[in-house]
């Protein structure tokens, strides 16, 4: 367990946080932790959770998406729950009080030529408040061309929220919220936006605000798997909201609009000592 680096944020990486909304952590996850997680993964793939949906396009390759996994695998708990991760999280978002919020699994086999959408993760979710963020688990080795994850720096800022839209052809579950905007083509407007992304490496990490807008290429290789894995947290000031556009499968109805998240569902997982 102690495979994971606490010491790997400190105050430049908290800074740049709070200025870009997404940092890389390298080398944060030990290969005890990238074992474990990857076991898991194939078990999903073979035998899906009960929150699978697969995102594949009918243009070929396999983008295996499913969410919620730490509720019925025991690794993926243990990850989620008694990693240093959620200290970390503290430490970004500067809180006293962290929620585990809900895990989330994108692999895109080699030859997926789906990209992922632009989006901001926030409209999607039943939840209101300044912190709230995810970190993204690199289990192979990520390039543009494999699919890294994309994101606008400094966007989650930009005080713009996005409508929840599906991320592959198929029924649309998002209700339409009219205080969202639909999100404009970034990829017109690519040359005068500061799109960052990384090269990874299995075990580094990308710390993102929910705000901040972020997609990915297709997986274009034809031999390297893009497996990701991403944990959402949130601190203190996050409340449930399930306004119009939030997830079904992600909201809880134990809790009511307004309320601390405190619950089975969203539970506590690291306070100030
Ligand atoms: O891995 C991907 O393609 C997308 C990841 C993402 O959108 C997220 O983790 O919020």
């Amino acid at each position: 367990m102690s495979e994971v680096r606490e010491s790997a944020v400190g105050s430049a990486e908290i800074d740049a946080f709070a200025r870009d909304g997404a940092i890389i952590l390298r080398g944060v996850i030990g290969p005890d932790w990238l074992g474990r997680l990857a076991a898991a993964i194939e078990r999903d793939i073979v035998r899906p959770g009960p929150f699978h949906h697969g995102y594949s396009a009918p243009e070929g390759g396999r983008f295996h998406g499913n969410m919620r996994l730490w509720e019925s695998d025991p690794d993926f708990r243990d990850y989620c729950l008694h990693s240093p991760l959620p200290a970390l999280a503290a430490r970004l978002l500067r809180t006293d009080k962290v929620n585990l919020f809900y895990d989330q699994l994108f692999v895109k086999e080699p030859g997926t030529s789906q990209p992922t959408r632009w989006h901001n993760d926030q409209p999607y979710w039943p939840v209101r408040g300044w912190p709230v963020m995810s970190f993204w688990l690199a289990l192979d080795p990520v390039t543009k061309e494999s699919g890294a994850v994309e994101f606008v720096r400094g966007s989650h800022r930009w005080n713009r929220w996005f409508q929840a839209e599906p991320f592959a052809p198929g029924g649309n579950i998002y209700e339409r919220n009219p205080e969202y905007e639909p999100m404009p083509d970034l990829e017109a407007e690519r040359a005068r936006l500061d799109i960052v992304s990384w090269d990874m490496a299995p075990g580094d990490v990308l710390a993102f605000h929910a705000l901040c807008v972020h997609g990915a290429g297709g997986n274009l290789t034809g031999d390297r798997r893009r497996r990701g894995y991403t944990v959402r947290y949130c601190g203190r000031d996050a409340v449930y909201y399930a306004g119009p556009g939030s997830h079904p499968g992600l909201r809880n109805p134990r809790l009511k609009d307004g309320e601390p998240l405190d619950s089975e569902q969203y539970p506590v997982v690291w306070r100030a000592a």
